[in-house]
This record gives structure tokens, C-alpha cells and sequence, in this order.
């Protein structure tokens, strides 16, 4: 069985979230999900998110396509999620193009066009103003 790996914060969940994780799952038998945890989320991006690590966690694990989800604790941990998880592919948005490119001696790894014009924050925004 091929397994695939991809990593998000998937928070205020939506249809790019969605795409990018039904094209992953296509590419594989099994999809295994690391959902960036709320510490890992305040460090890069200085907010915590919407929704806790625990809500994202249980919308992602629900989802058709997932086999198995686990938490994100650190960026630089991708290389043991993938050993840990036996992945054979890992997956990532086009927004990290290159960015782990070093872990093609352990897998496979894919960059996938994001879906346009959908964001998290473009949603805050909307939300925000009407
Ligand atoms: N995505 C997409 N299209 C969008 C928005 C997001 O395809 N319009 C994809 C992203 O490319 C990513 C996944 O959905 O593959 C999750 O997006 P984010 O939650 O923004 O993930 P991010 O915070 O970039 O992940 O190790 C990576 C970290 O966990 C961070």
C-alpha cells in the first residue's frame, strides 16, 4: 500500500483545504494528515487560529479521504513524521515549492497547485466586513 503524507493548519476549514486534501489521497492508498498544532501556529504566524488544534483535528480526521491524523508539533520534524508514518509521498501546497526537496532520499515529494482566490484570511476578512 502506498501511503502519502501532507501537512496543514487547515483552519476555518474550506474548499481549497478540501481540494488539496482529495488530490493528495488520490495519489496513494492511505492519507495520513499532520495538523499543525496551536503552539507551532502562534510561533509562525504570531495568532492563534480560529479553531483549536483539537476542532481542526476532529473536522480533518472526519473527512472521507483521511485515514489518520496526528498533530504538527514542529516544522523541522517533517522528515520523522515521514520515517514514523512510513510515508511514501509527501505532499505539499505549491506555496512550499522546493522547500523540503531534501527529503527525496526518504520519499517522493510532490508540490500541488492550490486552489485560487480561497484563504483563510481572505474569509476572516469577508466575514469581518458584511
Ligand atoms: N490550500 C490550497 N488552496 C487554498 C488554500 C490552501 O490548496 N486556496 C492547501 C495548502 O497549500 C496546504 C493545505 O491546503 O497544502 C493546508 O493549508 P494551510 O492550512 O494554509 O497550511 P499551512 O499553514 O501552509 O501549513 O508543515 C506545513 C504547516 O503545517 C503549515
Amino acid at each position: 500500500a502506498r501511503t502519502v503524507i501532507t501537512f496543514g493548519t487547515f483552519d476555518v476549514f474550506h474548499v481549497g483545504h478540501l481540494r488539496m486534501i482529495e488530490r493528495a489521497a488520490a495519489l496513494g492508498d492511505r492519507l495520513v494528515v499532520g495538523v499543525s498544532g496551536d503552539e507551532l501556529n502562534l510561533a509562525k504566524k504570531g495568532r492563534e487560529p480560529i479553531f483549536s488544534q483539537a476542532e481542526r483535528l476532529a473536522i480533518v480526521a472526519a473527512l472521507k479521504p483521511v485515514s489518520e491524523v496526528f498533530v504538527e508539533e514542529s516544522l523541522e520534524l517533517k522528515r520523522d513524521y515521514v520515517l514514523q508514518h512510513r510515508a511514501d509521498v509527501l505532499v505539499m501546497g505549491d506555496d512550499w515549492e522546493g522547500k523540503f526537496d531534501e527529503l527525496g532520499d526518504v520519499c517522493e515529494v510532490v508540490y500541488l497547485p492550490r486552489t485560487p482566490a480561497v484563504s483563510t484570511t481572505a474569509l476572516i476578512e469577508k466575514i469581518s466586513t458584511t
